[in-house]
């Protein structure tokens, strides 16, 4: 079902279960749980206003208050008419504020226990607290703002590095949406000159007829350089898996420990001591990274150890990058094949460790490490990051980055029209057919935007902001 905002109620029936209901009043806390000077509590939905003023003691000066005005007083309880709290309200009518409801901002003080006697009181004049999301939810169905920008909210929740952060923040602030609105424009334009040709066809035109060449190229390359981001975004956005693995005793432990920087794993020189993976979060300059530091690979009658080893290996499948530990003070060329999948593998860095303890020469291509006193750590750092991030240069938190993957299959989607179209007039093949194919990519960034989006898309990203069904 193709859906626009005028349909917009369609898509509550089929959310159905779901606690969105865009007529209710709906509050939350727009400020951190946590004691502080001030806290900030949101409430929106059509009657906020009329139910606030139930419980606020200047009922009359808020009844009649603009849109955009600040209100002092106090919230009092219903029945015994005490105070709450004193507060500032800061009101917004109908259609003026983030959601695009009448919705007030609490400014109350900032203790826990303040803060549950509001959302007390709030419950009793008939709100319900809103779910993860919500609020954002509404402020698209009002037309206040298009999908790029609600899933950048998303995707600022759930940021894991201040870099994806800042380009969840460019994103919410209209950037990939200004630059979807400009390929639009392009194809639109390159849609209307085919269409006056299909128009006057019959009457005069014949034989040649004039395919706006350049302007679907250059919307294409537009939708290509955008695509070209989607690997960067999902790395800064997702984050990699790094698998630390080799031989017991090469020193993974201790590697793992000096790339979180705090002493998380055990380090013993008895060999496999690590026996279960051990799984931890770090940033590489901007990158979140999954770290695992497993059990070390060699024969072990052990069936404890054997299940550790059949761990490290199912993890390594999943890796984005491996770094393969070898003792520098044990191996050599030979030894070393007992590795030979791994030495294979492209995602593998192999580290070549305890440098401080032997002169032999490190293994080609290998990387020359002291776990133990650092040295050698900056190159191996450089590098991985460098794999990580395969050609791709470091996004500067402007940069225009997609990291969704229905965004990024929408443009796929779109691509291949215009890519499609070209090819078509190119073989001259009848305009009302290359008609098509840009009529499609043209859908296809309108439901990137979501202006035009089926209930199925709608219900999945915002299904994701919901807690409980
Ligand atoms: N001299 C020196 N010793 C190191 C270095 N790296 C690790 N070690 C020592 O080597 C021993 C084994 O280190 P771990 O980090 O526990 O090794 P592992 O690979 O995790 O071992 P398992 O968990 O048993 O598989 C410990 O005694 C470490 O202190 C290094 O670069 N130089
Ligand atoms: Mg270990």
């Amino acid at each position: 079902m193709i859906w626009t905002r005028l349909h917009r109620f369609r898509i509550l029936e089929r959310m159905n279960g779901y606690t969105y209901d865009t007529e209710d009043m709906i509050f939350a806390l727009a400020t951190p749980w946590g004691t502080s000077a001030l806290a900030v509590v949101r409430v929106s939905g059509p009657g906020c206003i009329g139910a606030l003023q139930r419980i606020f003691s200047r009922p009359e000066a808020l009844g009649k208050s603009d849109s955009h005005m600040l209100l002092h007083g106090d919230l009092i309880e219903v029945q015994s008419r005490q105070a709450v709290d004193e507060v500032l309200l800061s009101i917004f009518r109908e259609g003026r504020g983030f959601t695009g409801e009448e919705s007030i901002e609490i400014s109350c003080h900032g203790s826990m226990a303040g803060v549950e006697s509001i959302f007390a009181l709030l419950k009793q004049v008939g709100m319900r607290p809103a779910s993860p999301g919500e609020f954002t939810f509404r402020a698209f169905m009002h037309g206040k703002m298009d999908l790029t920008r609600a899933e950048a909210v998303m995707e600022i929740v759930s940021s894991q590095s201040k870099l994806a952060h800042s380009l969840a923040l460019g994103r919410l602030e209209g950037n990939l949406f200004a630059l979807i609105e400009e390929i639009k424009q392009q194809v639109l334009h390159a849609l209307s000159v085919v269409e006056v040709q299909l128009d006057y066809a019959e009457d005069e035109i014949s034989g040649d007829v004039d395919f706006p060449f350049t302007l679907v190229q250059e919307a294409k390359g537009r939708v290509d350089t955008l695509l070209g981001t989607y690997e960067i975004g999902k790395l800064y956005g997702e984050g990699a898996r790094i698998v630390l693995t080799g031989s017991t005793n090469a020193g993974k432990s201790t590697l793992f420990n000096l790339l979180l920087k705090e002493d998380r794993s055990i380090v013993s020189d008895v060999h496999g001591t690590t026996r279960d993976f051990i799984e931890s979060k770090t940033v590489l300059d901007g990158i979140p990274v999954r770290l695992y530091d497993t059990a070390g690979l060699r024969d072990s009658i052990d069936l404890v150890e054997q299940e550790g080893i059949r761990r490290t290996r199912r993890l390594l499948g999943e890796a984005d990058l491996i770094l393969l530990m070898l003792d520098g003070t044990e191996h050599d060329e030979q030894s070393v094949m007992q590795h030979h999948d791994l030495l294979r593998d492209p995602r593998c860095i192999v580290v070549w460790n305890k440098t401080d303890l032997t002169d032999r020469k490190p293994l080609a291509g290998s990387y020359p490490l002291s776990a133990k006193r650092g040295e050698g750590f900056s190159a191996l750092r450089d590098e991985m990051v460098a794999r990580l991030r395969k050609d791709a240069k470091r996004p500067d938190g402007q940069d225009v980055v997609v990291e969704s993957a229905r965004q990024h299959d929408e443009l796929v989607r779109a691509h291949g029209a215009l890519d499609r179209a070209l090819v078509l007039a190119h073989e001259e093949v009848p305009l009302d057919i290359v008609a098509v194919e840009l009529g499609e990519a043209l859908e296809a960034l309108g439901t990137l935007t979501g202006e035009v989006a089926s209930a199925d898309i709608l219900e999945k990203i915002f299904s994701g902001f919901c807690v409980g069904k």
